[in-house]
């Protein structure tokens, strides 16, 4: 498998923990985000939106959206699980991915900052409002947490989206004081090889 990121993409960083969670190996393709790599003929031929996260697979299909790849992956590699087993738990798992993956990530992606700053807007105040407002919301859902992780004993969906989000709330200069309980589970991630390997400073590209 071949996995076209870029080393602080939020949504790369998601596949790759996903990828990593299960214990698969995948050749690391960066796109350069900042240059406007994904903006050309050759990255929209894998993506039309032009963005990253795709995985390609070893027969040449190719997969887009990080969440859509992660339900692949666990659907394909069962084990560890990515999303607890009882229905309505695995329901409250995804609606915690979902607050970063629509709710917050969409806002303030590089494509929506460049956007706001044509139009006259403070780039850097549009992004930490929308991070800060979409975390605050997942720490009240999950305030008072009795596992370790944010849907039980080992990480899934949810951590796997919410470690990459809080990395960005820093560079967006948000306040953390507000989500003790998602920093906590975020320092246990970080306490795992796993989340180590994946984080941007270890990719091949970060610069
Ligand atoms: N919903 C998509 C979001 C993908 C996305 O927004 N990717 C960003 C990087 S995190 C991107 O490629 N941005 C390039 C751009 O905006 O030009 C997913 O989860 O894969």
């Amino acid at each position: 498998m071949k996995l076209y990121g870029y080393w602080r993409s939020s949504s790369a960083w998601r596949v790759r923990l996903g990828l990593g969670l299960k214990g698969l190996d995948y050749d690391y393709v960066a796109v350069h985000l900042k240059n406007g790599e994904q903006l050309g003929d050759e990255h929209g031929a894998r993506n039309p939106l032009h963005q990253v996260p795709v995985l390609e697979l070893d027969d040449g299909t190719r997969l887009t959206q990080s969440l859509a790849i992660l339900e692949w992956l666990e659907e394909t590699h069962p084990e560890p699980a990515l999303l607890p087993a009882a229905p309505l738990a695995r329901a409250r798992c995804r609606a915690l991915a979902e607050i970063v993956n629509s709710g917050i990530q969409p806002v303030q992606n590089l494509s929506v900052l460049l956007a706001v700053q044509a139009l006259g807007g403070d780039r850097m105040a549009w992004g930490r409002q929308a991070i800060q407002r979409g975390l605050e919301a997942m720490e009240t859902h999950v305030s008072g947490l009795d596992t370790p992780f944010l849907c039980g004993e080992a990480p899934t969906l949810a951590d796997i989206l919410l470690v990459p989000q809080l990395y960005n709330a820093r560079r967006f200069a948000c306040d953390l004081s507000t989500v003790p309980t998602l920093t906590a589970v975020e320092a246990r991630c970080e306490a795992l090889p796993v989340f180590q390997a994946a984080h941007p400073s270890a990719q091949p590209d970060a610069f």
